[in-house]
């Protein structure tokens, strides 16, 4: 190994931010150290082609076992540790509040413990995935949406945990000068998005639609609003902020607000349907105990102090999501 290689340690490295963090930071010369927890079925799709490069490792762990953090942490000495594991559905927290929360919190302590028990000898950066769930059904004062000082109020057992998390992470930062940062993160989706989520939800229908393979389409509440990014772009906040001289809490957001009915609209007649209305049916089960209404993020700081820009807006994002979605069911349909 190259002496001045980087080494970076990246938690939840098989979900969608983990593989386009993994990229991003091979492509910059990293040795990246991807941690993973054992499932009884394979799910490295994401992160698949990225085994051959010899800068890539992977390890076994889990949220709730300090143990095998300490471990990795004594075995590669990270310079940064970026902190992306989590039960990370809203709606799934309301059923396991005590396992979403436990992983959360507990893991969140865990990875922090670890960096200040190294960072001494070995000055470690440390990143934090908030979320935008934190502001929760208040509304945001500014015309602009919500900024790092709007007040938290979170209505999730998921968006409670990610609170604690926020908030322990900025006390290790003050209390004990480590380099730690919190992006809080508007929704961002991708081709990789889970396919529980709304949009891939959305985009997959679609696409099945399209082909034949599926007549309808069952969502909950379609007047929800969100701030939606590609993750691509939000994963080049994250490593931005590990690279400032000082930890900082940031807003990532494209500062553009749609509701459901706006990206099925998008997504529909993209996909050449005709009006969604034909085919989306309204299911009770999809509705929240408690909903978040409307997110709008101010990212101005994160423009200014970080120069990033996002390259997706929700359009684009959509378009690139159904084409994917499209491309993949076709591409089964000829092999069956
Ligand atoms: P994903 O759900 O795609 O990935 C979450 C990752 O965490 C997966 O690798 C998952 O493993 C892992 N994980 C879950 N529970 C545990 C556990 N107990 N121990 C170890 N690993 C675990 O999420 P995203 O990539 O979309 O999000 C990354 C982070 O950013 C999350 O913390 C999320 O809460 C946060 N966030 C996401 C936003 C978004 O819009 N995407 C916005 C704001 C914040 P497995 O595959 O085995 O389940
Ligand atoms: P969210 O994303 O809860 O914002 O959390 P999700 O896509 O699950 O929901 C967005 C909105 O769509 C409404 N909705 C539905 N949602 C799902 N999943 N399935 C449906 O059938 C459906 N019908 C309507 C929801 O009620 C909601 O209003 C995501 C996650 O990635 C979190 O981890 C992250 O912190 C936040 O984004 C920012």
């Amino acid at each position: 190994m190259n002496m001045d290689m980087k080494t970076a340690v990246i938690t939840g490295v098989n979900g969608q931010d983990g593989s386009y963090l993994s990229e991003l930071l091979l492509a910059k010369g990293y040795r990246v150290v991807g941690l993973k927890r054992r499932t009884s079925t394979i799910n490295t799709g994401r992160i698949d082609h990225l085994m051959p490069n010899p800068n890539f490792v992977m390890r076994y762990y889990d949220l709730h076992d300090a143990s095998c953090i300490n471990r990795t942490f004594d075995e590669f000495r990270p310079d940064e540790v970026y902190n992306l594991a989590a039960q990370s559905h809203v709606a799934v927290s309301f059923e396991l509040p005590e396992y979403t929360s436990d992983g959360i919190c507990r893991g969140t302590l865990n990875l922090l413990e670890a960096v200040r028990r190294v960072s001494p000898s070995h000055e470690c950066r440390y990143y934090q995935a908030s979320s935008s769930e934190m502001y929760g059904d208040s509304l945001p004062t500014e015309e602009t949406g919500f900024n790092e000082k709007s007040p938290l109020c979170p209505v999730s057992p998921y968006a409670v945990a990610k609170v604690y998390a926020h908030h322990m992470t900025q006390t290790y930062r003050k209390a004990y000068g480590i380099h730690a940062s919190c992006g809080i993160l508007f929704n961002h989706e991708s081709p990789r998005r889970g396919e529980t989520f709304v949009t891939r939800k959305i985009t997959m229908a679609a696409a099945k639609i399209r082909h034949g393979l599926q007549k309808e389409l069952r969502l909950g509440n379609l007047d929800a609003r969100r701030d939606w990014g590609h993750a691509k772009d939000y994963v080049e906040a994250m490593w931005l902020m590990l690279q400032q001289p000082k930890g900082d809490d940031y807003i990532v957001a494209t500062g553009q607000t749609h509701s459901i009915r706006e990206f099925l609209d998008e997504v529909f007649a993209y996909a050449d349907l005709g009006d969604w209305k034909q085919y989306v049916r309204f299911d009770a089960r999809f509705l929240r105990a408690n909903e978040v209404p409307f997110l709008l993020g101010d990212s101005t700081k994160a423009r200014q102090t970080l120069g990033w820009r996002p390259k997706y807006d929700m359009r684009k994002l959509a378009q690139s999501m159904y084409r994917s979605d499209q491309a993949m069911i076709a591409s089964a349909q000829v092999a069956y």
